[in-house]
């Protein structure tokens, strides 16, 4: 096993979690085999997760890559269902599901290996596939000035700053022109929400029915905002869209649904933060507090957890999307493998991935292609990307120079923004 720390130049996006960085972390992982197959795959970075995967190399030492359920009966006991849900965690940091984010680091390099080993693109050993191309969503964000990277490793700034609706409106418009992305997603939580309610407005106005919205404010809404915001925005969010962790706990998302179908406003409630792992699945499903589950491989423990999961919402009648935090393109590519072998996938998926640059890829050729809003599944075995060595060797280049070794978006904030700034939730 070989572990490669790198870093990613990341524009400065605002959430209600703060600002993100000049830099990502992330983890590359090689897994060989002794008859020289190298399996890859993409995680989260900075000590924590690079001391976790550490932990297990002795019992990854001599493994089967094909005998992943037994590495995954032993890394995870079944989890109870305790009051879970986090809403202050940045993603993928819920200490509880830390065993499903390692194992999926193992499972995703192991499933590459196998495809590798019989010849056959990593959607159709787990499954197979369901569809080709793989929707992904226009991610929008409110942010300052500037590409990311620092020093002179500044990336070129492609958006500018957003910080009102017709600023947002222009960098919808550049992305789904580069990329031709057919849903929207506005990351909020980070101006008042009637300027986020104007911006989701604008959107429509601009785009119309044909592209469905989200909204995103991350539990920064008190139940008595997230109704208002709701009620504001039925008509732009109805035809496709959600609304996404508005307000903070199963029960405020409860609340907020049972006010909305009052009113007759039946927009359904996603989450990522409420619900992150199975054990937070039936709380959400009987307190009709989530309707669609966001997703993401990296901490749902897999591709075939994923999968998994893609059946029970079906099973329950919830929706399914994709979740995602700033990413190379190993990581696009498990996540489009996996949403291409899920029956059960009803929106476009997330992904970070228009936010980073050629600068920083490591896959061998370089950025992959998002066409009509699309990924798709290349005609090669496993994952169907290689590493380009020389970037990977930049990034852990970069990533020996920063002062940092995790994420802290809070912190970043105090240090560019506002001295004082601290996370609030609800904010409004
Ligand atoms: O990149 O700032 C961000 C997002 O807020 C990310 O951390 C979230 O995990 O994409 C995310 C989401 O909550 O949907
Ligand atoms: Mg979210």
């Amino acid at each position: 096993m070989h572990l490669h720390s790198i870093t990613v130049a990341d524009p400065p996006l605002r959430s209600s979690y703060g600002l993100h960085a000049p830099y990502a972390l992330r983890t590359i992982i090689e897994l060989k085999t002794d008859d020289g197959i190298t399996g890859i795959s993409e995680t989260y970075g900075g000590d924590g997760p690079v001391a976790a995967l550490e932990a297990l190399r002795d019992r990854l030492t001599g493994m089967d890559p094909f005998r992943l359920a037994e590495l995954y009966q032993q890394m995870n006991q079944p989890v109870s269902d305790g009051d879970r849900s986090q809403t202050y965690l940045l993603p993928g940091e819920n200490p509880l599901d830390q065993n499903a984010r390692t194992f999926a680091a193992i499972e995703i390099a192991c499933l590459d290996i196998i495809g590798k080993a019989i010849g056959k693109p990593v959607c159709d050993i787990i499954g197979g596939r369901v569809r080709d191309l793989v929707p992904f969503s226009a991610y929008l964000f409110y942010k300052h000035a500037g590409g990311g990277g620092s020093g002179n490793d500044r990336r070129e700034d492609e958006y500018g700053e957003v910080l009102d609706s017709p600023s947002a409106v222009r960098e919808a418009t550049q992305m789904i022109a580069r990329y031709g992305f057919r849903e929207i997603k506005l990351k909020g939580g980070v101006l008042p929400p009637d300027v986020e309610i104007s911006t989701i407005r604008a959107l429509h106005q601009e785009f119309g029915d044909a592209y469905p919205l989200r909204i995103d404010p991350n539990c920064a809404w008190s139940v008595e905002t997230s109704v208002r915001v709701g009620r504001s925005l039925h008509q732009e969010l109805s035809g496709g869209g959600y609304l996404e962790d508005p307000c903070p706990t199963l029960d405020g998302m409860a609340e907020v649904h049972r006010c909305l179908v009052a009113e007759n406003n039946h927009t359904p409630l996603a989450s990522n933060v409420a619900v992150t792992n199975f054990a937070d699945v039936p709380r959400a499903r009987s307190r009709e507090a989530v309707q669609i589950v966001l997703c993401d491989p990296h901490y749902w423990g897999g591709m075939r957890q994923v999968q998994h999961l893609s059946h029970l919402c079906g099973v329950l009648g919830m929706g399914l999307s994709m979740h995602s935090n700033s990413h190379l393109g190993v990581s696009l590519m498990a996540m489009t493998h996996v949403a291409a072998a899920c029956p059960n996938l009803t929106y476009a998926c997330d992904t970070h991935y228009p936010w980073q640059t050629a600068a920083d890829e490591v896959v061998a050729g370089g950025r992959i292609p998002i066409e009509n809003g699309c990924v798709r599944i290349p005609d090669k075995p496993g994952l169907g990307v290689e590493l380009d060595y020389d970037q990977l060797a930049r990034g852990r280049e970069r990533y020996s120079k920063l002062s940092y070794r995790k994420r802290d978006d809070e912190a970043e904030m105090r240090t560019h923004v506002d001295p004082n700034w601290k996370r609030i939730l609800p904010r409004w």
